[in-house]
């Protein structure tokens, strides 16, 4: 009789254990699913942005980076820094440097943005920008959802330039382009292009100029030429293959 009724509560417990454990791991997954489905956010105070963003808390529901671009106010620029890989959560007291080759200009809006990575921890084309997680850098507040209609429009009446890249490499090789021209890149080739700015392998001479990876055959790359200057490039994976874009 004792034995029984030790079974029966020995039964009992572990069927209340399984029960909690079921319980505690759902509500597990549930917390995942309702940190994944959205919640990034960035907040950031006022600030000059002159030489860098300080982000002060960076909420991802997914892997990925903190991107300043540029603005106009109107529309969104290129990609000017980015942060490390930063992991799922809320990381604090983000420095982003706006580097060297960024020069400040009165009229510059820069804009901070999350974007999710594509599962390769390194930033590339493929990293999906989180629009409503983007803030104005120096006053922190949101940026409306229109500025991003404009985003792929090409600049102001400016028409789109094409430069192929064949076997032989980018023809023309020799360009110039009035300033805030969109040049296309199409890889015709039979290898992988990657085209980025001199110096190889470094591409700080103008460091936004940069596909940062390489394309197969079919595929192209596009970039605005908003700053003047003499831009010489090449193709990364065969540096030996340049080309030169003179902005004016
Ligand atoms: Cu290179």
């Amino acid at each position: 009789m004792k034995f029984k009724i030790t079974l029966i509560a020995v039964a009992i417990l572990v069927i209340m254990g399984g029960i909690i454990y079921i319980t505690s791991s759902r509500a597990k997954n549930i917390d995942t699913a309702v940190s994944t489905s959205s919640g990034d956010e960035l907040v950031i105070a006022q600030q000059d942005a002159r030489t860098s963003v300080k982000i002060d808390k960076a909420t991802l529901s997914k892997g990925g980076y903190v991107v300043v671009r540029g603005g106009d106010g109107r529309r969104i620029g290129q990609v000017i820094e980015i942060s490390q890989y930063l992991e799922v959560g809320t990381a604090k007291d983000i420095i982003i440097e706006l580097g060297e080759f960024y020069s400040y200009d009165e009229a510059d809006q820069l804009i901070a943005m999350i974007y999710h990575d594509d599962g390769d921890r390194s930033f590339n084309d493929l990293d999906q920008p989180v629009n409503a997680s983007a803030v104005f850098a120096e006053t922190g507040k949101p940026v409306l959802a229109s500025i991003f209609e404009h985003e792929v429009a090409p600049s102001d009446g400016m028409g789109m330039v094409t430069i192929r890249y064949t076997n032989k490499g980018f023809e023309p090789t020799k360009l110039t382009v009035p300033v805030g021209t969109m040049v296309e890149f199409i890889n015709q080739s039979d290898k992988e292009m990657w085209v980025a700015s001199n110096m190889h392998p470094s591409h700080e001479i103008l460091a936004t100029f940069d596909q940062f990876k390489g394309v197969e055959k079919g595929q192209s790359y596009m970039y605005t030429f908003d700053k003047k200057g003499v831009w010489p490039y090449h193709d990364h994976i065969n540096p030996a293959l340049e080309g030169v874009i003179t902005v004016e």
